[in-house]
């Protein structure tokens, strides 16, 4: 008994003063943007402009229960950047209301304060009818352009009535932008379902400023050019006066489709589109995580607790953990990952009974037919994976399909040996990032595949091609043996470069570069 209670102490002692140290090494990241510090830099520039977000997915969404109504906070990494910057600056966010309660609170515009209790900011939503959703949202959004932009051979969809709905839609949002922004607003667009809101915008609203940040990978000219209606898409995105990608890659992929599709003039050394008496600067800001947040949570004694508590719970004492978190897309390399697991069982015995991994899937895009496929296609591997290998008391695979509390993502990332991020390709990639943040501080390996945003910056991450299984599978071998002291050499390393380009110096670098553009417009018009 005696001998518990001061195994016990020590854990206790231990945890708080790994707790201690994390909140230590935080103050080494003094210099970093903050959400405090952007707040008061654009604070400042802004002076009385007001900022209007447009994004197809709503920050809160209004739902029924029983007889109540309940609000749901989005809680992405980007929402939540997003949500400060419109509470600050008391912002309109225009977005699709798809929540059952949603027009139940709104007026007759579809106002709606936010966030509750606080409602500094109003959000404006979009009714859509059934088909308006499938044409827009399912249709040319997730089977025409994601599958277009990601190079991973499922084959777009190229359907005319999904275009013309698509089209309409945008047209949509872009009245509603034209009705609730002020004189000279800046608009801040997310994303390739709102391609051509900018340019309906400019017949509405030419005194209008718009930036569209691209949050998904641009293809090359050759698998662009396939698009049946790519000279409106281009058109559409090169009305907006900044185009943001998160990579230089993609930004210069797409500068070359303009240049092979319409009559332009490409000024490469300043990146600008220019066609017309429009110009469009076309940037990259590459996106991050609130790296402090999740630093200083996964740090927290309540997280460490957490994370002994699962362990016992799911029995992974004993066990190296490989871990994978995703959105169940096939963009994401599931099937691929599981293939390289099972050649590392084959290739190295000596792991059985000895390794796990642990797949965390949050479904997806349900409706959708590739989408029912690649999940039906992870289930049927990993129970096929568990039947070859399991014991008695072991599984190679845990499947945890379904929606995770972010508090409850914290442990995994914490308890893992290695995280897995094998996308067949990734504008960015955030997992890979969150796990550097939320890791412990001396222990993880950070395996990534090539083709993600984040590879240009995780440099110390071990760099793999999904496709590639053989050498997918040894670089798993080299993970779970790699000294102590390299791991913590190569976290280190990256959790610093994640520190200084967080989600706020991205929001800060796009809205700097809009508020001096809209500076430099009011120069020329004096
Ligand atoms: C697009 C681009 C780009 C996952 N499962 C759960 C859960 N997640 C969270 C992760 C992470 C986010 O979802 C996934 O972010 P990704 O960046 O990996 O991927 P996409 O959703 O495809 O995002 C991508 C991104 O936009 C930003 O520009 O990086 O390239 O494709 O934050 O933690 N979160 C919770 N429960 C889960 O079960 N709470």
């Amino acid at each position: 008994m005696k001998d518990f209670l001061d195994r016990s102490l020590k854990k206790i002692t231990d945890a708080s003063i790994r707790a201690a140290e994390r909140a230590q090494k935080l103050d080494s990241f003094s210099h970093i943007t903050t959400k405090e510090s952007l707040l008061e830099l654009v604070g400042k520039k802004l002076k009385d402009r007001k900022i209007v977000l447009v994004s197809n997915r709503e920050p809160y969404a209004h739902v029924f229960q029983g007889d109540r109504i309940k609000v749901i906070r989005n809680a992405g990494g980007l929402t939540i950047a997003l949500d400060s910057i419109a509470r600050a600056f008391h912002a309109v966010w225009v977005c699709y209301g798809g929540a059952n309660a949603d027009f139940k609170v709104t007026d007759p515009q579809g106002l709606v304060s936010v966030p509750p209790g606080e409602e500094s900011y109003q959000i404006k939503r979009i009714r859509l009818n059934r088909q308006e959703e499938r044409g827009f949202y399912e249709g040319f959004s997730n089977e025409t352009l994601w599958p277009l932009c990601h190079v991973c051979y499922v084959r777009p969809k190229f359907t005319p009535s999904d275009w013309d709905t698509y089209d309409a839609v945008n047209l949509k949002f872009a009245r509603a932008v034209a009705q609730t922004a002020e004189k000279d607003s800046l608009i801040f667009l997310q994303d390739y379902h709102l391609c051509r809101v900018a340019y309906h915008l400019k017949t509405l609203r030419p005194d209008l400023i718009t930036v569209l940040f691209w949050h998904i990978p641009w293809p090359n000219p050759e698998i662009f050019r396939i698009l049946p209606w790519k000279k409106e898409i281009l058109e559409g995105l090169l009305a907006n006066d900044i185009l943001g990608f998160h990579l230089k890659y993609h930004a210069e992929n797409f500068q070359e489709t303009v240049g092979m599709e319409l009559e332009c003039r490409i000024d490469w050394e300043l990146s600008r589109v220019e066609r017309g008496e429009q110009v469009t600067r076309v940037r990259s800001y590459p996106i991050s995580i609130d790296f402090e947040d999740i630093y200083r949570q996964s740090g927290s004694l309540a997280a460490l607790k957490a994370g002994s508590e699962l362990a016992v719970e799911q029995r992974f004492q004993g066990l190296k953990l490989i871990l994978g978190v995703d959105r169940l897309d096939y963009t994401k390399g599931i099937p691929e990952r599981l293939d390289a697991f099972d050649r590392l069982l084959i290739a190295h015995p000596e792991y059985l009974g000895k390794v796990k991994l642990v797949q965390i899937g949050v479904p997806s895009r349900t409706g959708l037919e590739d989408y029912q496929q690649v999940v039906t296609n992870i289930e049927n591997r990993c129970a096929e994976l568990n039947g070859r290998y399991g014991q008695e008391d072991w599984e190679p695979v845990l499947f945890l399909k379904g929606h995770q509390d972010f508090n409850t993502l914290l442990p995994y990332y914490r308890l893992a040996d290695v995280c897995v991020v094998s996308s067949l390709h990734d504008g960015m990639n955030l997992v890979a990032k969150e796990f550097v943040a939320a890791s412990d501080n001396d222990k993880g390996v950070l395996v990534l595949s090539r083709f993600t945003g984040a590879a240009r910056e995780l440099e110390q991450a071990l760099l793999v091609n999904p496709y590639d299984t053989l050498a997918f599978a040894e670089t798993l071998h080299q993970a779970l043996v790699m000294p102590a002291e390299e791991q913590k050499a190569r976290l280190t390393r990256m959790r610093n470069t994640i520190a200084e380009n967080n989600i706020y110096s991205w929001a800060q670098a796009i809205l700097s570069d809009i508020i001096r553009l809209a500076e430099d417009q009011v120069l020329v018009k004096s």
